[in-house]
C-alpha cells in the first residue's frame, strides 16, 4: 500500500467515526454504565463483515470508555450464529466479554 492510498483510507475512517460517535454519545455511556457490574460491555458501532464460517464478525465501532477502547474496526467471535436478520452494513448494539484466551466474545448483537 502506497502512502496516498493510506491517508486516504485514514481519512475516510475519520470522517465516519466522528459522525457516529456525535449522534449515539449519551446512550452508549448510558448503557455501558449499567453493564460494568457483569464485565459485559456494550458496543455501538457498524457491521463491516460476516464470516458465518468462522462465528466472526467485523465491526466498526464507536469508543467504549471502560475499556479504555477508541474507536476502531476490528473482529470479534460470536457466541452464537449471527441471526439471519443482520447484514454488513447495518447500525448494530453489541455486548461483549472476554473469553478464557483473551478473546472478545459477543454475547449478543442486534440492530441498533
Ligand atoms: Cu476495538
Amino acid at each position: 500500500m502506497n502512502t496516498l492510498t493510506l491517508a486516504f483510507i485514514l481519512a475516510l475512517l475519520a470522517t465516519g467515526t466522528a459522525a457516529r460517535a456525535a449522534s449515539h454519545e449519551h446512550e452508549h455511556q448510558h448503557d455501558a454504565a449499567t453493564q460494568q457490574a457483569a464485565a459485559t460491555y456494550v458496543g455501538i458501532g457498524l457491521l463491516k463483515a460476516v464470516n458465518a464460517k468462522d462465528g466472526k464478525v467485523q465491526i466498526a465501532h464507536e469508543p467504549i470508555a471502560e475499556l479504555e477502547w477508541p474507536s476502531m474496526t476490528m473482529w470479534f467471535t460470536l457466541r452464537e450464529p449471527l441471526s439471519k436478520g443482520l447484514k454488513a452494513g447495518d447500525a448494530v448494539r453489541f455486548e461483549i466479554k472476554q473469553g478464557e484466551k483473551k478473546q472478545w466474545l459477543i454475547e449478543k448483537i442486534e440492530r441498533k
